[in-house]
């Protein structure tokens, strides 16, 4: 776990028991985003997974955080109940980098994307984080000028983000080339493929490769040391008996994509509306794929803690 000597000013987080435990006993800590429960994933599959996925990071012998906002307050590990209120309400905004602030100062309820998790988790000494898939590059992006805040979060917070790849609602070569640009390391575990999400092929070659945690675990130390910026991301494919085939994502991404444009969904509102859209079109295959490769994330995840818990990096 990264570890920082935090002076939180005016915006202390609340911690939940627990994971105020871990943190003074210096035990690992994996964060998880809260917009998959709002925004990604229907009730009550949400809940259901949100719990699922922090008994596993438990049974590796981690803690998990969830990180929300409720009523101004920034919370770090949530409890049943919490999850319920995220998982059930409808007007939970989507909070990113952009509008932690506002969310704050305005007391809101909300959800954290990758790059609001992201901040969070640095500020609270969490070197590790697990989501779904990170936002990236949108398809018609040259047009709608749409790319995800998270690939600057990428390059800016000091955090190891385990996803399946990035959304394939995406341009994934315009992610990745931004990722490569934004000097953000795509670390692809055990495969030369980058994956896709709910596939594990994407046709695009990995941009580095690792086979162990040790390796991830050494390339967030050696990053600190080298005083880089940012964070890394790895890509975790979906296992092989969880993926759906590119070519069944493939085309209800294409139609998902032309109905956002004709109805002029955009902004926070494009991702949830493809990733629903999917879902539907591929007669919830999709969402089976989603709440596996959480699942799987989330494992990788709690091994990555384990072992950066053991030799922490001063961030
Ligand atoms: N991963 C999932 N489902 C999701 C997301 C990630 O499996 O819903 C969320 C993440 O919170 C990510 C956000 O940060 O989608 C990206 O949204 P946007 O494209 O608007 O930046
Ligand atoms: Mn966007």
């Amino acid at each position: 776990m990264t570890v920082r000597q935090p002076a939180f000013g005016s915006i202390a987080p609340v911690f939940s028991p627990s994971v105020d435990a871990a943190r003074q006993a210096g035990a690992p800590v994996v964060a998880l985003e809260s917009t998959v429960i709002s925004h990604g994933l229907p009730f009550p599959r949400n809940l259901e997974t949100a719990l699922a996925v922090e008994d596993l990071i438990r049974a590796e012998g981690a803690t998990p955080a969830t990180i929300a906002c409720f009523a101004g307050q920034l919370r770090v590990g949530l409890e049943a109940g919490d999850l319920e209120f995220l998982a059930r309400s409808r007007g939970v905004s989507k909070l990113s980098r952009s509008d932690l602030a506002h969310a704050i100062v305005s007391g809101a309820n909300g959800s954290m994307t990758v790059a609001a998790t992201m901040v969070v988790a640095r500020l609270a000494g969490i070197g590790v984080f697990a989501t779904g898939g990170i936002g990236g590059v949108h398809r018609g992006a040259p047009e709608s000028f749409d790319v995800s805040a998270d690939l600057r979060e990428l390059a800016t917070t000091s955090v190891t983000v385990v996803s399946a790849g990035a959304k394939a609602i995406l341009d994934l070569p315009k992610t990745l080339e931004t990722l490569e640009s934004l000097g953000v390391p795509v670390l692809v575990f055990q495969s030369d493929e980058f994956p896709a999400f709910w596939s594990r092929k994407s046709g695009l070659p990995s941009p580095l490769r690792v086979d162990s945690i040790e390796e991830i675990v050494r390339m967030h130390r050696v990053r600190a040391d080298l005083g880089l910026a940012g964070g890394q991301l790895i890509a975790n494919p979906i296992p092989v008996a969880d993926e759906v085939s590119a070519s069944v994502i493939e085309s209800a991404v294409e139609s998902a994509v032309k109905d956002a444009s004709a109805l002029g969904i955009r902004s926070k509102a494009l991702t949830p509306f493809l990733l629903e859209r999917v879902r539907v079109a591929t007669d919830g295959k999709s969402l089976a794929a989603n709440v596996a490769l959480l699942k799987n994330n989330a494992r990788l995840a709690a091994r990555i803690a384990i072992r950066l818990a053991e030799n922490p990096v001063i961030d």
